[in-house]
């Protein structure tokens, strides 16, 4: 399958406007059914810890190490695509994750995937995010919210009213937001893309089930990534990965020289009895 050149236009079109393309069917159904398998063995390992992670929510981190289906997905051509198109070449897979919003669960606080590196805005996106829609996504379930257009937001704009102290939630503008926003609604196997910069938010789950997603976020070559895969991942598991995976986990080197391994391909350390450099006697 290659991807249709007049959808990577349309859809890039909308991420530069709006913040926010949908893929619909972005899963097949068989794919969709492999999904849900995968994620009955994971989920229930970790649940939030606060508001933003969701007291009613159960995630699973590095995703990506858990199940071949979530490999296969981290390097779908029409998401690689549209990072393409707004990252640099060798960008990163920064976050692999579930996550599974029980009834009850409260809206997260607003906020932007790539909010904590340091760069002025309104600034290109340093990160580019899929959500996936395991069950249906609705506004009673929790759909994700978007605030289209925020992604072209100033300093300004968001300074003394998003930012009003370091993680502290003001319901003041949370309210303003709320009026801004679109809840993606969408039904199983189905997509969201979004700039890292754009303002979004898990929602309220006021249904009687639970809404569960997985996300992949991906960033420049140049930024630090969220995750720890080299730690997450051991290397034989690594090693059994493709290797455009492989690429996007980090082991490849942004030119000159980023990524490297005591002056090596990163990659050298995926081969059969590789001894690090600081290890070997001479
Ligand atoms: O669950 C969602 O819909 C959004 C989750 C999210 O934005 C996050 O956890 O960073």
């Amino acid at each position: 399958m290659s991807v249709e050149t007049q959808w990577l236009a349309q859809s890039i079109e909308e991420i530069k406007t709006q913040g926010f393309c949908c893929i619909p069917n972005f899963l097949s159904p068989t794919k969709l059914a492999e999904v849900r398998a995968a994620l009955d063995k994971h989920i229930g390992s970790f649940h939030g810890r606060n508001n933003f992670e969701g007291t009613k929510t159960e995630r699973v981190y590095t995703l990506v190490g858990r199940d071949k289906v979530f490999e296969d997905i981290v390097e779908d051509e029409r998401i690689l695509a549209l990072c393409d198109a707004f990252l640099e070449p060798n960008f990163l897979l920064t976050a692999s994750q579930a996550i599974r919003l029980a009834p009850g669960e409260t809206p997260q606080p607003f906020h932007a995937d790539d909010s904590f590196y340091p760069i002025a805005r309104p600034r290109p996106m340093v990160s580019l995010s899929m959500i996936c829609a395991v069950d249906e996504f609705t506004a009673a379930n929790g759909g994700t919210e978007v605030i289209p257009g925020s992604h072209l937001w100033s300093e300004e704009k968001l300074a003394g009213e998003y930012r009003r102290g370091e993680g502290a939630l003001d319901v003041d503008l949370e309210q303003r937001l709320a009026g801004q926003t679109v809840t993606v609604e969408m039904p199983a196997g189905s997509c969201v893309v979004f700039a890292g910069n754009l303002l979004h938010r898990g929602g309220a789950n006021n249904s009687q089930g639970p809404r569960c997603a997985f996300s992949n976020q991906y960033c420049q070559p140049w930024a630090r990534t969220q995750e720890n895969f080299f730690l997450g991942i051991p290397t034989e598991k690594a090693r059994s990965m493709s290797p455009r995976v492989q690429e996007l986990l980090g082991y490849s080197i942004h030119p000159p020289f980023m990524g490297q391994l005591s002056a090596s391909h990163p990659r050298k350390a995926l081969e059969e009895g590789f001894i690090p450099p600081v290890m070997r006697s001479s």
